[in-house]
């Protein structure tokens, strides 16, 4: 037993190694559920317990600390971090939760490397949480976390959340170890999901396969209720808008528009490269656009940032190719001599940059094929302080249920896509501010801090409301 009171349990840890020349600093790394949790968690007596993203030993310059939080590593071999990472988590677990966009593979070592991994996630966040503590599991890596650490700890509070889409019964129920992830989940007390639709894919599964009763937002199990619900993940507004106000990240973003030649449109696209994310669709609707006449070079300009990732997966070394290959297509057709039409940036960069590329961009292009929510859709609404700016949105992803002033497309749906940014380049100004306003007031009114803690009041109110006296759950 230990003695933090919140416990993060995550695949990665908030810290990644940067090495130059022969020095060796540890920095913030970037990502989604980085950018979501680290301004909750900066004010509590919290630990964050997740893999530092190498194999093997951390070393001595490892920080104990980052900001505030206290860091535990788990380490991981070379073969875990091939079968359990690259395999059962993002080669099985990842494309089947993302419609089988591409075949998941399944395969029974790479099984008993998660079940192994799993396994140690829970034994390290036994030994680190006070008695009754909070412990909050995050993501699709660790789904049989809760229940391993219900058998070693039944005092604690344990909630999950998926920040990745939770699939349909058909697609599931091809998973060979169905029953085991089902039954994982079912270890919290209270499993999220981003939005509604998942929650009740997982409630009726629950019914389904373990033959539980209850509804969609409780399963009952024998002595104990699981609640269900949808919690959907937003951004740090006020930091966003602080930083978009910020004379010196202003006069970037004018510098990026002169440097992209001062053209009448910028169209952004910003996602980690990554299958799931649409940017060859959007690059085809893109190409058909100058192929018309409705874009031309120097007039208008795409720039695409696709952040490295997963970048031993072959998966995404073919998508890479297949992404430059693309762009170099319609740049050698339709560029003039200094005038790109698409400015491709394999690479990430600061967040300051990423707040004036937001600012310098008039149309966002955020097109996934499926995604659990995308908070780049929701940092460019907050960055836009003057409420101008369009963005365009695919209707797969989770922040389209909530972002309806946004011109919604079906990915797939080429000519779709051509009419949204169409209506984007054409729109007045008094229907652009209309509707960035609205986009502005509901981000606002939903921000992660919000998301954070209505998570963790419904997994009091769920525990309270199960807590037998003598304060142990079962
Ligand atoms: C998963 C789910 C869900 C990107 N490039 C740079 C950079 N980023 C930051 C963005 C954003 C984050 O990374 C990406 O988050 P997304 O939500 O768009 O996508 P995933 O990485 O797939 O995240 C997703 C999310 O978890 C949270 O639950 O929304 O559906 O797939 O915050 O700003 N940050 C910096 N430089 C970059 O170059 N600093």
């Amino acid at each position: 037993m230990g003695d933090f009171d919140l416990v993060v349990v995550a695949n990665r840890l908030p810290v990644e190694r940067l090495t130059a020349g022969t020095t060796t600093t540890w920095g913030i790394s970037p990502g989604g559920l980085v950018s979501a949790l680290s301004p909750v968690l900066e004010s509590r007596n919290a630990v964050w317990i997740g893999w530092p993203g190498e194999v093997g030993e951390v070393g001595a310059s490892f920080p104990v600390n980052w900001e505030g939080i206290a860091l535990k590593p788990v380490l991981l071999s070379e073969d875990e971090r091939d079968e359990f990472y690259l395999g059962f988590a993002n080669a099985t677990l990842w494309p089947l939760y993302h419609d089988a966009i591409r075949s998941p593979t399944f395969d029974r070592t790479w099984w008993h490397a998660y079940v192994d991994v799993n396994a140690r996630f829970a034994k390290t966040a036994a030994e680190t949480a006070a008695f009754g503590a909070i412990v909050w599991v995050h993501d699709y890596q660790l789904q049989l976390v809760p229940k391993m650490l219900r058998d070693l700890r039944p005092d604690l509070r344990i909630g999950f959340f998926l920040h990745i889409p939770f699939p349909p019964r058909e697609l599931f129920m091809q998973l060979p170890w169905r029953r085991e992830i089902v039954e994982g989940l079912l270890g919290a007390d209270l499993v999220g999901f981003q939005v509604p639709g998942a929650a009740s894919n997982f409630s009726r599964l629950a019914r389904h396969l373990v033959g539980l009763r209850g509804t969609d937002s409780l399963v009952d199990l024998a002595g104990r209720q699981v609640r269900v619900g949808a919690f959907p993940i937003s951004v740090d507004t006020g930091r966003l808008m602080e930083r978009a106000r910020d004379p010196a990240v202003q006069t970037r973003a004018l510098q990026i528009r002169s440097d992209l030649g001062d053209p009448e449109a910028v169209l952004l696209g910003v996602d980690r490269l990554d299958y799931t994310k649409g940017i060859d669709h959007r690059i085809m609707a893109v190409k058909e656009l100058f192929a018309d006449g409705t874009l031309s070079a120097g007039r208008h300009v795409m720039v695409q940032m696709a952040v490295p990732s997963r970048e031993e997966d072959p998966h995404y070394q073919r998508e890479r190719e297949h992404l430059e290959q693309l762009v170099s297509e319609v740049n050698g057709e339709f560029a003039d001599v200094g005038h790109p039409a698409i400015h491709y940036l394999y690479q990430s960069v600061s967040f300051d940059e990423l707040i004036s590329l937001y600012l310098a961009a008039d149309v966002m292009l955020v097109t996934p094929l499926r995604d659990g929510m995308n908070l780049v859709a929701k940092e460019y609404v907050m960055s836009r302080i003057d409420a101008t700016g369009c963005l365009v949105l695919s209707e797969f992803a989770g922040a389209a249920s909530e972002l309806r002033g946004s011109l919604l497309i079906n990915p797939y749906d080429l000519d779709a896509t051509k009419n949204a940014i169409r209506h984007a380049l054409e729109m007045d100004k008094t229907e652009e501010r209309a509707r960035m306003r609205r986009l502005r007031r509901i981000v606002r009114r939903h921000d992660v801090h919000r998301w954070a803690s209505s998570f963790l009041v419904a997994l009091d109110e769920q525990t309270a409301s199960e807590t037998p006296e003598g304060g142990q759950r079962h």
